[in-house]
């Protein structure tokens, strides 16, 4: 039994299939004219709800069903507070099916799919079964508003069969004419936000504590989100623009604009955009319940840089000092903040309320009763070229906590009697090594899900993403001890600046992204170790993005036949950056180090159930704890000891760089959701 997944997934494969509703169930207005409403279709399956007693959902019941729901707000975290713990506590499958179809027409629709998915996730009972992609139930959070028009326009006009995929435009949301928009590739990318959008419901801010509290999650905020700037500056550099500014001070203008042109279907309204030059004001807005000021923000900050400079934290009661192991954790906590923050009293509510300061910039008052902009949910944030300098500020803020730790010493980054003698990159289809490959590939996703009234089959939405050959790494290490296991870390960054001269060590290891981090077995003697990019750590595969083309079979236990959301992970396609045509310059890294040092009991840093994992370098092993005791972003994370300048001088033996090139190529291929679908039509056009 899949609980609630009629409600997540009503067309498709599932269209038949209805829910028997207790008659108590139905809101006042329908229970009158239950029998009329219910449909009914030949071969149709009903399954059974049970009544129990209603839960109490006062609070999440409270939240306009049509407003934006947004987790930087503090009254709608509460009110899916309340609906995740109505979830979390149904004791019985059965019992959470009851609760959840008695919800879900009693309350927000984004909220009550949030809440349900973070039910979904953490349930024992439900924590492996697949979900689908947010993207297919609220394709209008990432796709153009004119696109979803059109389909509707089509789903309803056109019969299965004769609809063609209607494109996504390249330049959707501006021209050439302003240089940011050189990066809307990355910043819209669906899989990217989808992405950040599973990652936070994953480590939310709030809600039940057992869910929030998960291992090292604020210092998995401080890295997930680091490695996004990372990479978002290593495209920039791809694309001929300097690395992204600081966010300057709060009474400054926001040079970038935004304009999103993404639909709030619930309010039949546009999401607002943002001009040029925009400038912050204090925020107060009764309706949302949104107050902070512009002091409250300085206050904040410059508390959290006192207690970094200090190195210990108030609690409220005494200071606490912010250790080694787990000081970055602690800030991470105050900083973004979660219920976890030692002291939210004090340090406030930083990094969350940067994001409604900005995404209300149009409206602080509500005077013109307008809703947030991108950069207030967690699903479209990063859409917004603002996301980046506000994550910039915050960045540094961690960074400057880095820089108080003692550098690595050599012996902490050795590993005594492992060498890696040789490095290199093999790309499928490119002849010669050390040469990576971008380029342009076409694909499409089904909307029709998200469409409340189309017909049924699919409707189709083509769009360009960017992608890469399939590359092997190769590496050559000596090993003159015993048999043992090492830890492989694998990380890339631009080898020169914007002005074109080389990378001094201290900036390049804010450039470093990561690309891969397993366990090998290495012999003693000398051993090859082979490493295939789709097996990335940083990675979920390209299917489990975009696999759509058919909906969850309920008849089905195998995740295999079903579009799986299953697994958080950043986007395979993603993994590379753009490069140049000419090739783009990169430091290629690789470091082993002692996996007895490592080593995390009871969890490991391979996969362990199957095609569903979450890939563990951003996202972390589910119901365990993180799998490599090194701190985030290990060896990059801290300034090196005195004396290294360049990275040549930072490497140990057990450490290697190697030159290669990421060339870009303009062609556009067609990629694997469009080959499937053309398959699918060519055997339909032959039966
Ligand atoms: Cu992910 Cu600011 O935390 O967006």
């Amino acid at each position: 039994d899949r609980p609630c997944l009629p409600i997540f997934q009503p067309k498709g494969k599932n269209a038949d299939i209805f829910y028997d509703i207790p008659t108590n169930y139905f809101t006042d207005r329908y229970r009158p004219i239950k029998d009329q409403i219910t449909v009914r279709s030949p071969g149709h399956t009903l399954i059974k709800v049970t009544e129990i007693s209603a839960p109490d959902i006062t609070v999440a019941a409270s939240l306009d069903k049509r407003a934006n729901f947004s987790l930087f707000n503090s009254q709608h975290r509460e009110c899916a507070g309340n609906l995740i713990n109505v979830f979390m506590n149904a004791r019985t499958t059965e019992d959470f099916k009851s609760v959840c179809v008695y919800a879900q027409p009693r309350v927000n629709p984004y909220m009550f799919i949030y809440a349900l998915t973070v039910a979904y996730l953490h349930r024992s009972d439900t924590k492996n079964l697949p979900l689908p992609s947010h993207a297919c139930q609220f394709p209008e959070l990432y796709v153009d508003g004119t696109v979803l028009a059109e389909a509707r326009s089509v789903g309803t006009v056109l019969p299965d069969g004769f609809r063609n995929p209607i494109e996504i435009p390249r330049d959707l949301t501006a021209s050439d004419l302003d240089p940011e928009h050189r990066l809307a590739y990355f910043r819209e990318d669906i899989g990217i936000n989808l992405h950040h959008w599973h990652w936070h419901v994953i480590y939310p801010t709030s809600g039940p504590r057992n869910i929030v509290n998960k291992d090292r999650r604020g210092e998995l905020f401080y890295y997930m989100h680091q490695q996004i700037i990372a990479r978002y500056n290593y495209e920039r550099l791809s694309n001929s623009l300097p690395r992204v500014g600081r966010f300057g001070d709060f009474e400054d203008p926001i040079p970038e604009g935004y304009f999103p042109k993404l639909d709030t279907v619930l309010a039949s309204r546009v999401w607002p955009s943002r001009q040029e030059n925009a400038k912050l004001s204090n925020l107060a807005r009764e309706s949302d319940g949104v107050f902070v000021t512009i002091d409250d923000m300085k206050r904040w900050k410059d508390r959290i840089y006192e207690a970094i400079q200090r190195g210990s934290v108030n609690n409220g009661t005494q200071l606490v000092p912010l250790t080694e192991e787990t000081g970055i954790d602690v800030i991470g906590n105050i900083i973004e903040s979660s219920i976890l923050s030692v002291n939210r009293g004090f340090y406030g509510d930083f990094h969350n309320q940067g994001h409604n300061m900005i995404s209300f910039i149009h409206d602080p008052d509500n005077r013109y009763l307008e809703t947030f902009g991108v950069m207030g949910e967690n699903t479209t944030a990063m859409r917004d070229p603002v996301f980046y300098k506000w994550h910039s500020s915050i960045n540094e803020m961690f960074d400057t906590y880095k820089q108080t730790l003692t550098p690595y010493t050599v012996d902490q980054l050795g590993f005594s009697g492992v060498q890696v003698t040789n490095l290199e990159v093999v790309t499928d289809g490119v002849n010669g090594s050390n040469n990576l490959q971008t380029f342009w590939e076409r694909d499409q996703f089904d909307l029709s899900r998200g469409l409340d009234f189309v017909p049924r089959g699919g409707v189709f939405a083509s769009f360009v993403h960017l992608q890469h050959s399939p590359f092997t790494f190769r590496i050559t290490v000596q090993n003159t001890g015993n048999a043992r296991v090492g830890t492989v870390r694998i990380f890339l960054a631009p080898k020169r600046d914007e002005r074109g001269r080389d990378f001094r060590f201290r900036e390049q290891r804010l450039m470093f992204v990561e690309l891969d981090r397993f366990t090998t077995n290495l012999r003693a003697g000398s051993n090859t170790i082979s490493r295939k990019s789709v097996d990335s750590s940083l990675t979920v595969p390209f299917e489990q993005t975009f696999r759509n083309l058919d909906s969850i079979d309920l008849s089905s236990t195998s995740s295999a036949d079903n579009f799986v959301f299953c697994g958080c992970g950043w986007p395979q396609h993603m993994l590379l950056p753009k490069g140049t045509p000419e090739g783009l310059l990169s430091d290629l890294f690789v470091m082993i180090t002692d996996n007895q040092q490592d080593r995390v009991d009871n969890t490991s840093m391979e996969s362990t159930t199957g095609n569903c994992d979450s890939a563990f370098s951003f996202c972390g092993v589910r119901d365990r704890r993180y799998p490599d005791k090194k701190a985030m972003g290990f060896p990059f994370d801290r300034t090196a000891r005195t004396g290294v300048v360049t990275l040549n001088q930072f490497l140990t033996p057990n450490m290697k760089v190697q030159d290669i090139r990421i060339r870009f190529s303009e062609r556009t291929t067609d990629g694997r959701t469009l080959q499937a679908a053309q398959n699918k039509s060519k055997q339909a056009n032959q039966t």
